[in-house]
């Protein structure tokens, strides 16, 4: 048995196609109706187009990432209902069309933080960063949200004042930008970052979440499953959470999907092993506490897909996207602990290296932010390698070395 290896597609608009996954190595793709706005159901036909199309490439259709969930189900709001019916109605669709895993997240209003995104390493590429103290500025002098001040200590508040007053105004603008815009127009965009307000559209979205703390977000995610995992279960649908990037609190916003507690409680809440997870090592990983191999071992059956990269945790509370072999996450257990868990289940679980570094001809190509072609390839290649190795000293396959 395998990991099934895909690599994420944005469509059309990608300037990493099809014939250039191809030639990496994996054998699927995993990608979504991006043009169709979060909440509108996904029509059988346009799934075919993309199904045929990639297809027509060599490779499969296996995960789709993500299956938005709307805002209004996240926060509970009368048309939620509506919206869940909707999105039954686009994984019956999927279902029809023999799409079978669907990822979404349950992170109000932002899919995922990052500060900068062209942090150069020694080497000369580039990763993705999380400071902690850029946040702040943004959070409290950029953005100037309600009360975030209270969210810091009184170290953090003064580190981030000295940051904001040593940048200039074209600075801020880019953290902002990158925030709020950067990071997800490509992915679901909420915000439309033409609009000259949009700092103060994305503060009423976070202030939506005024009155919804943890328990609160996490009984909206209990409502949403307790419909979707039902059916889920009658059509064959496998859904997999994808945890909260970065895994602890941000803007104020309630976080339900952050530490094995938070699986756990998922699992207890509607134990349908179709109700699964997107084991995502690298966003799990910015949190110390988070131990993966144990997370693989305890809640195995329930990974319906798995993002591997790793981070690199730095003491002052920063991170960035650390090489594929490098910083705190230790692939090669994880992949031992996924294959450990394949020969149990018998089933194989689809992966893709989450996230490159940029480099090399990627320099001369416009992707979207985490998503470059060789950066990816590379990942892609020493994960190969890792289960390679690993299949091999476990004695599953000793052909070929
Ligand atoms: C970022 C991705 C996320 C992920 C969604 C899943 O690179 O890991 O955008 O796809 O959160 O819903």
């Amino acid at each position: 048995m395998e990991l099934v290896k895909t690599l994420r597609w944005f469509g059309d608009d990608d300037a990493v196609t099809l014939n250039d996954i191809r030639q990496t190595s994996a054998t699927g793709v995993v990608t979504a109706l991006h043009h169709i706005p979060n909440g509108e159901v996904w029509p059988v036909d346009e799934i075919m187009e993309i199904k045929n199309k990639v297809e027509s490439h060599g490779l499969t259709w296996n995960v789709v990432e993500s299956l938005p969930v709307h805002e209004d189900i996240k926060q509970g709001t009368k048309s939620r209902d509506r919206l869940i019916d909707n999105y039954i109605e686009s994984m019956q669709n999927l279902a029809k069309c023999g799409i079978k895993t669907i990822i979404y997240n349950f992170m109000p209003v932002l899919d995922w933080a990052r500060t900068d995104l062209h942090y150069t390493l020694p080497d000369g590429t580039e990763a993705m960063y999380f400071s902690a103290m850029d946040f702040a500025a943004f959070d409290i002098f950029i953005l100037r949200r309600p009360g975030a001040e209270n969210d810091y200590a009184d170290e953090e508040y003064k580190a981030a004042k000295q940051r904001f007053g040593k940048m200039s105004e074209e600075e801020a603008e880019e953290l902002a930008y990158n925030i709020i815009v950067v990071t997800q127009g490509f992915i679901d965009g909420l915000v439309d970052g033409n609009s000259s307000n949009y700092k103060d559209v994305f503060l009423s979205f976070l202030a939506r979440y005024d009155n919804i703390d943890k328990q609160k977000l996490r009984e909206n995610l209990a409502y949403f499953l307790k419909k979707v995992i039902p059916v889920a279960e009658d059509i064959g649908i496998n859904m997999a959470i994808h945890p909260d990037d970065p895994p602890f609190d941000l803007l104020g916003l309630p976080r339900i999907m952050s530490t094995a507690e938070d699986f756990r409680w998922l699992a207890e809440t509607v134990p349908s092993i179709n109700n699964g997870i997107t084991l995502c090592t690298g966003s799990l990983s910015a949190l110390a506490d988070n131990n993966i191999p144990e997370m693989i071992k305890e809640f195995g059956d329930r990974i319906h897909f798995a993002h591997l990269r790793s981070t690199k945790r730095l003491d002052n509370g920063d991170f960035y996207e650390a090489g594929h072999l490098e910083g705190d996450v230790n692939l090669v257990e994880v992949v031992h602990e996924l294959h450990r868990t394949m020969n149990r289940t018998g089933i194989s679980i689809p992966i893709r290296p989450d996230h490159g570094h940029k480099m090399l001809d990627d320099f001369h190509r416009e992707s979207n932010p985490g998503y470059p072609l060789i950066g990816r390839l590379k990942g892609l290649a020493e994960i190969s390698g890792i289960e390679k190795a690993v299949k091999y000293f476990m004695n599953l396959d000793r052909t070929n070395i």
